[in-house]
């Protein structure tokens, strides 16, 4: 087992343990950040610190980048973990059992590990550079189809109702050329469902690196791509909020077409 697979089992062990904390939840309260759009539980922040402390017992001197109290840090440092304790957060609220725990890893700023795990439907997404993505230890790949054939999932960035326009005039532009639309609620399980074929794109016009670093990598190992909407790369990692675009090779051909024309 080489180093990078070393710190994935270390992921998964800590991530299937702080899944217990989600799935006795009980009592979920909302708690407004930015709005009552944007909400946090006690539960989230319950998870953080202890996939935090789990992850520092076992990686002493790596940094954190975390959704949850505001945990920042050098992405180009050499050892960091970016966490979103519960992505799909308002899913988890209204008792919508489509939320998951995400974990990425990245080594001097290189996506190197990505962990998702899905406790409702005891999925483990994971992946290391390199190393091909697996869910529950089998080999995933994205579709090849074209959009035409396939489901395209979104996200509506329910913390930026500015982007409404542009996300539903793209969506109508889309909608025509693909099977149907999907939303999910979770925009690290909408990249897994592109990594294991279940839908040939998902595009988002706003997320936090939280949200799709530990995605980012599994869908790449799967052999699909991710860039921002406009198809712009989105490396290096950045701290800023920023559009995603994930599809198989097929679906992100006609994605382009159908959008810059
Ligand atoms: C959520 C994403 C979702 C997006 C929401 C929010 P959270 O993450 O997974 O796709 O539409 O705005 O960012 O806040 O539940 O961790």
């Amino acid at each position: 087992m080489n180093e990078l697979e070393s710190v994935r089992e270390i992921i998964i062990s800590a991530v299937k343990e702080a899944s217990v904390i989600m799935m006795e939840a009980h009592g979920i309260i909302a708690e407004a950040k930015s709005g009552k759009r944007d909400v946090v539980t006690e539960y989230d922040r319950k998870i953080q610190l202890f996939l935090e402390s789990r992850l520092r017992e076992r990686a002493p001197g790596a940094e954190f980048f975390c959704e949850e109290m505001g945990h920042s840090c050098d992405l180009n440092a050499a050892h960091v973990f970016i966490i979103d304790p519960i992505d799909g957060t308002m899913n988890f609220v209204h008792g919508m059992h489509s939320s998951c725990i995400s974990v990425g890893y990245a080594r001097y700023g290189i996506p190197s590990v990505g962990v998702v795990y899905d406790p409702y439907m005891d999925e483990l997404f994971s992946a290391v550079l390199g190393g091909g993505a697996a869910l529950n230890g089998a080999p995933i790949h994205a579709s090849e189809a074209p959009l035409s054939d396939t489901l395209l999932s979104f996200g509506s960035s329910p913390y930026n109702p500015e982007l409404a326009d542009a996300t539903f005039t793209m969506l109508r532009r889309l909608y025509t050329n693909c099977l149907d639309i999907r939303r999910c609620g979770s925009a690290a399980l909408d990249l897994c469902s592109v990594a294991a074929g279940r839908v040939g794109a998902y595009f988002e016009m706003q997320l936090s690196l939280w949200d799709y670093a530990a995605g980012l990598l599994i869908v790449q190992e799967a052999g699909g791509t991710v860039t921002h909407v406009d198809g712009s790369p989105v490396m290096p990692l950045s701290a800023e909020k920023g559009s995603i675009l994930a599809a198989g090779s097929q679906a992100m051909r006609d994605f382009r077409r159908l959008v810059d024309n």
